[in-house]
């Protein structure tokens, strides 16, 4: 088995807070399922299924909404540019700049641990476990994730799991730009629901629980396509190393081959993180209590 590594940015006053936190009592058990994705036949093959839930009149449009043979909701981010990056923040996050994207497909949610134990059921993959104290309540045992967490994200999911994953679904993971277009929208917000710093509308460390939370418990932070969780809640791997913007001049040494951008900050994290421009970075085979993922489908699958 692949050798497994710690998290490099879990600090460890942070780890200390960890192993503090209460464990969920959630009583609810496995099956539970997400409102959102409940009651949906799962579609006969591996494409998407058209379920018109909007364009209704419009026959050659895209469905506003989706669902994937992993019974995720996907919801439409349409082909526009776009603005991407900031000048006021990190400079890797320079310079501000203007991209163009084609149409695609985003998970609505986080993928859950419920979606992620069909994946390990019928490819034997590897479960989500680190043998270390801060990782105990995520852990998975005898096959499972933790009881009642069902429609919590999962993690200690390394990149090369998160692409596994989406290969299985049928999907792919998005690209850092679709990722960021998805968070802000066209016109460049700087949280998905807008401007306004606010610590109510998202999972992170200022007003969260203080662990993960079930993925669309914050329907207030929704972003401008429907997406949720893009601020909060569990880092998402996306699909690119981490390269500089074009016309950026400054130097760093984590530019290259040797990371892979993560974006939307986490439960374990402040706000600033959580800013939709906000790049940070993890080794492909880095496992985190505070990173999981979502995916992507073209329109031409
Ligand atoms: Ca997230």
């Amino acid at each position: 088995m692949q050798a497994r590594k710690r998290l490099g940015f879990v600090l460890a006053i942070f780890l200390l807070l960890i192993g503090a936190c209460a464990r969920s009592a959630s009583g609810d058990e496995g099956g539970v399922t997400h409102p959102a994705l409940a009651e949906r036949a799962q579609p006969p093959d591996g494409l998407a299924t058209d379920v018109r839930t909007g364009a209704r009149d419009e026959q050659s449009a895209p469905p506003s909404i989706i669902k994937s043979i992993d019974g995720a909701e996907m919801v439409l981010v349409p082909a526009s540019e776009f603005i991407m990056g900031a000048e006021d923040q990190h400079f890797d996050q320079r310079p501000m700049h203007t991209r163009y994207l084609d149409a695609f497909y985003l998970d609505r949610f986080e993928v859950t641990n419920a979606q992620y134990k069909r994946f390990v059921d019928e490819t034997r993959h590897p479960v989500p476990y680190y043998d270390a104290n801060w990782a105990r309540s995520y852990n998975w045992q005898n096959g499972t994730y933790p009881s009642g967490k069902a429609l919590f994200p999962v993690v200690l999911v390394t990149w090369e799991d998160a692409q596994a994953y989406a290969q299985w679904s049928g999907k792919r993971l998005p690209t850092e730009a679709e990722w960021e277009k998805a968070a802000r929208g066209p016109d460049g917000l700087l949280f998905p629901w807008g401007n306004e710093y606010d610590v109510t509308r998202m999972n992170t460390w200022e007003a969260g629980p203080g662990e993960t939370a079930p993925v669309g418990s914050y329907p207030r932070g929704t972003s401008p396509y429907g997406a949720m969780d893009m601020a909060g809640n569990v880092w998402e791997w996306t699909a690119d190393w981490l390269e500089r913007y074009p016309g950026n001049e400054d130097d760093s040494t984590r530019y290259g081959t040797k990371y892979k951008v993560v974006r939307g900050s986490s439960w374990g994290n402040v706000i600033k993180y959580a800013r939709t421009s906000n790049r940070h970075w993890a080794e492909p085979n880095t496992l985190s209590i505070l990173t999981g993922f979502r995916c992507a489908l073209s329109l031409d699958r």
